[in-house]
């Protein structure tokens, strides 16, 4: 009746934004992405302690916003006739604030759940399960380089490279630790309905994806660079382009960008990636690492830098 479960944030590459079924959350399109292995989110589950409702505290804090979400997981892993849970979760970086704190949570709190009921379950039942509350979490069910495609009914994922065969590493450079001012998924369906990018967005993924898997395949960093800058600038497109617009960069953003184009230009091997939030994740070699965070630090606005290299899938460990 208790378990606990870690896992990492991912951060994508080629994006999700849209969905083509809300309610069962399912994806516009497909997407890839690198896990996090030096962010997490700990989750602890404990079914056994006869509540009147489900608790959830954060980092110490109680918290309401996110109870609902939470609830909803809970009732689809375990049944809505479930016993109320405790939930107590703990994450070494900023949430909701662009840098996928909801990936790691969900998939977390799948893993956990399924833990604490001691139930079966696998790499694509798990995903469909944090897929369902959080298009991302479904990602950081596995390790290194993971794609997800949509299936008629579903979505699959798949480890494209373990975090070990090409180790890159992210640095990451948060401009802004507040919340964001509206959520990715408020956002994406706002898109979907007024930027008159969003169509040729959707048309573009395959190309983008194909280009990607092989760039990843062959471990070609330039050939992943452009390709994951360019949808990088197109999902902001769309997002700028939304009624009304949806822009999550601030001054220090758009700074860290030019940066690290200057970067480029002395033939250091670094590429950018934004999400729904103004924090820059910069993507390259471990040997070129500090170069990367030393040019990074010296922007006005970057409040706090993170690094990262790969991270495996999550793991969990019952009756605590
Ligand atoms: C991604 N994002 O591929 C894209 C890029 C943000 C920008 O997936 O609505 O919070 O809960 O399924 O999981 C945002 O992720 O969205 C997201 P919902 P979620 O990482």
């Amino acid at each position: 009746m208790q378990a606990m479960a870690r896992s990492h944030p991912n951060i994508a590459l080629i994006k999700y934004w849209g969905k083509r079924d809300t309610t069962k959350n399912l994806p516009a399109v497909d997407s890839l992405s690198l896990t996090l292995g030096g962010l997490w989110t700990k989750m602890k589950i404990d079914l056994s302690l006869n509540l009147d409702r489900d608790e959830l505290i954060i980092n110490g804090v109680i918290d309401e916003p996110n109870l609902l979400r939470v609830s909803q997981c809970l009732d689809l892993v375990i049944g809505k006739n479930r016993k109320f849970a405790k939930i107590i979760s703990e994450c070494n970086f900023p949430i909701s604030a662009g840098l996928a704190s909801s990936s790691s949570s969900f998939s977390a709190l799948v893993v956990a759940a399924n833990a604490a009921m001691k139930k079966e379950s696998n790499t694509q039942l798990l995903a469909a399960q944090a897929g369902t509350i959080s298009g991302s979490a479904a990602r950081s069910i596995l390790g290194g380089i993971v794609e997800l495609n949509n299936i008629s009914n579903t979505i699959r994922i798949k480890q494209l490279s373990n975090a070990t065969r090409w180790p890159l590493s992210v640095v990451i450079a948060i401009t802004d630790k507040n919340k964001k001012n509206i959520s990715s998924s408020q956002a994406m369906n706002l898109s979907s309905r007024s930027s008159p990018f969003y169509s040729a967005w959707i048309k573009n993924q395959s190309p983008d994806m194909k280009e990607a898997r092989l760039a990843v395949k062959n471990k070609d960093f330039d050939k992943l660079a452009a390709v994951s800058e360019h949808n990088c600038l197109k999902m902001h497109s769309v997002m700028w382009t939304t009624k009304p617009s949806v822009v999550y960069w601030n001054a220090a953003t758009l700074n860290c960008m030019h940066a690290i184009r200057d970067l480029q230009q002395i033939g250091e091997p670094v590429f950018f990636t934004m999400d729904a939030g103004p924090q820059i994740k910069a993507v390259c070699l471990p040997e070129n690492e500090t170069r990367i965070i030393k040019r990074l630090t010296e922007i006005d606005g970057v409040v706090s830098i993170m690094k990262s290299g790969l991270g495996e899938a999550p793991t969990s460990s019952a009756d605590l």
